[in-house]
């Protein structure tokens, strides 16, 4: 098959003559330049595992990040960014195009329940049906690298090798130690990792997640620098998810400046965001939910304790940011910056569940809300070494979402709003703006396919290709529209059960109680993006609109809606109920992964 060659220039002069031929259709369009492949633009993709809307400066942080901001001082930032709810289904969209449901992730592999076992949709893995982002980047003539956590497959014919990637050296699962292989379940208590498509005996010396994978990506791009491909790089960092593991010397560099508790933090990222025009005048925040206390109420030993969580977090983001400025660095000195794009952004909202309460517990029962506030009975002065594994809970979970209700896992926005940076040639609107245009990580597939001068094929190696979910940007990065959605166009969401679908600015969800209220509410986000009120009982119409548009979702998708889930008895009474589903969640009972011996090699120096 020939390829189509389009440099990016000629891309965005190929909008401008689509605009005027479609107004004046009797002159047909010049014959798009060819051959000019060199100038064709790197693509660096920066995902921020459970970063959150609010942990950017550029977004109203007070953690400093003055890298991930110097991209979106030369770019644009994206106020109304749409992700799926946790890891793996964002992943899932953002490598294929094509929603979760159909992509192998409709939901999360570690939580499938005993209905979606078997399910085409349903695979807890990036499905063969579904064509790759790198793939198809690859043969248009680049270059694909991939540093960090995978979480789509782990057998030979679904790690990134085999997915498209030419150089990787990944997690393969979900979250893990920064330090070592430790996994946390009794049945796989080690993490899988591969180099170049190979699977890893151990870990490079002086391994620690945020640096190696810099370090790697850094080797992959100067080894095939030179030869005139451009190369698309997905950083897909481990940090800043839970386990907080941070070296010793990044662990103290914010003492006591969290005591003062969230709400105030909360109140500060607010006004700062107002400042800087992320969130309109006048927008209020989200409550603080209901089994988070009142900083007041406690004594100062405690919000010390707790704080103690906040800035090693804090110091997590700086880290990453830290390492993101190392990479950018390179790219200035070896000339390759000025003709990169990157893309920075968090893949679901921030984390405020306890992980390790759902795997040590008892899931399905409400004492893992509480276990976060609680969570490490080590002493705070280890927190953040290899030995511990300490998240930041719920309170700092919606801090990081500012001003959103809820957070990861959930669809409200604090679960799906995430920050976005675009910045790079290409990028035609004015240096540090920010643009309100309704955003979903689906559009970026036919985004990069089209700035890397290819497209989707109808067809891949015989098989006939799923419909993409999202649309192109291209009008909107030149400034020639203000979204790649019309009003009428919907988005929708649903994991673990919950569901949400979102037409212009009225949201209608679903949310298990006590987190929601078990039937559909319904929110202008306009008015009121921190879904303070809910209009469904004066709204029937909406309501019945946009329920609508939901069935019309799970009919084109495939949606199944789960027969367990681990939110389902967050309301029980007691007795609890104890449903028995042998097997379920999956994420408890599966075994370690053990790959093929002949593929097992050392590390790379
Ligand atoms: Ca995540």
């Amino acid at each position: 098959m020939k390829q189509i060659k389009l440099t990016w220039k000629a891309l965005a002069m190929l909008f401008a003559v689509v605009i005027v031929t479609s107004a004046n259709a009797a002159e047909p369009p010049p014959p798009a330049p060819v051959n000019n492949e060199a100038k064709r633009p790197n693509i660096v993709i920066i995902l921020g595992d459970d970063l959150g809307f609010a942990d950017m400066g550029s977004f109203g942080s007070e953690i400093k990040t003055p890298h991930l901001d110097s991209l979106a001082k030369d770019g644009v930032r994206f106020t109304n960014f749409y992700t799926n709810a946790s890891c793996s289904p964002t992943r899932s969209v953002l490598l294929s195009g094509v929603d979760m449901h159909q992509n192998g992730l409709g939901n999360m592999d570690e939580f499938t329940a005993p209905n979606q076992w078997g399910v085409d949709g349903y695979e807890g893995v990036l499905n063969n049906r579904v064509v790759t982002l790198p793939q198809l980047l690859k043969d248009a003539g680049y270059h694909t690298y991939m540093v960090g956590k995978w979480h789509l497959g782990k057998k030979p014919e679904q790690i990134p090798a085999a997915r498209g990637f030419e150089r990787d050296f990944s997690l393969l699962d979900g979250a893990g130690s920064y330090w070592d292989m430790t996994n946390f379940t009794a049945a796989a208590p080690k993490s899988v990792f591969t180099e170049d498509g190979k699977y890893l005996t151990r870990l490079p010396d002086d391994y620690y997640a945020t640096k190696t994978y810099t370090d790697k990506l850094i080797s992959f791009i100067e080894a095939g620098r030179g030869d005139g491909k451009p190369f698309f790089a997905y950083v897909s960092h481990q940090a800043p998810h839970d386990p907080l593991h941070l070296p010793q010397d990044w662990r103290n560099r914010h003492v006591g400046e969290y005591d003062r508790g969230w709400d105030a933090v909360r109140q500060e990222r607010l006004q700062r965001q107002i400042e800087l025009g992320i969130m309109p005048a006048g927008t209020k925040l989200a409550e603080r939910m209901w089994f988070i206390p009142d900083p007041i109420v406690l004594a100062p030993a405690t919000k010390a304790i707790l704080g103690k969580k906040m800035e090693l977090y804090a110091g997590m983001v700086e880290n990453l940011d830290f390492h993101v400025g190392r990479l950018i660095d390179y790219l200035k000195k070896t000339g390759l910056y000025d003709n990169t794009i990157f893309l920075v952004f968090g893949d679901n909202g921030a984390e405020g569940t306890d992980l390790f309460k759902m795997i040590a517990g008892t899931p399905g029962t409400r004492d893992f809300l509480f276990g976060a506030i609680n969570w490490s009975q080590t002493h705070p002065n280890a927190w953040g070494g290899p030995e511990n594994y300490v998240g930041y809970g719920p309170m700092w979970a919606q801090v990081s979402m500012t001003p959103f209700s809820q957070y990861k896992g959930w669809v409200a926005e604090g679960g799906i709003h995430n920050a976005l940076i675009v910045s790079g040639p290409g990028v035609k609107r004015p240096k540090g703006s920010i643009n309100s245009g309704i955003m979903h990580v689906a559009d970026i597939m036919p985004t990069l396919l089209e700035i890397a001068g290819t497209g989707y094929p109808k067809t891949y190696q015989g098989r006939e290709l799923p419909a993409l979910f999202g649309k192109s940007w291209g009008p909107v990065l030149i400034g020639q529209a203000e979204s790649p959605r019309t009003e009428q166009e919907y988005l929708a969401w649903e994991l673990f059960g919950n569901h949400a679908v979102r037409q212009g600015e009225w949201k209608l969800r679903w949310l298990y109680k006590p987190f929601g209220k078990g039937e559909w509410e319904l929110f202008n986000l306009a008015a009121d993006p921190a879904e303070r009120k809910d209009l469904a009982a004066e709204r029937p119409d909406k309501v019945k609109a946009l329920m609508a548009l939901w069935d019309d979702y799970v009919q084109k998708n495939g949606v199944i809606l789960p027969s367990r889930s681990p939110f389902e008895t967050l309301d029980d009474v007691l007795p609890k109920r104890v449903p028995d589903d042998p097997g379920y969640p999956p994420l408890i009972y599966k075994k370690q992964f053990v790959p093929p011996k002949d593929m097992v090699v050392d590390p790379k120096p």
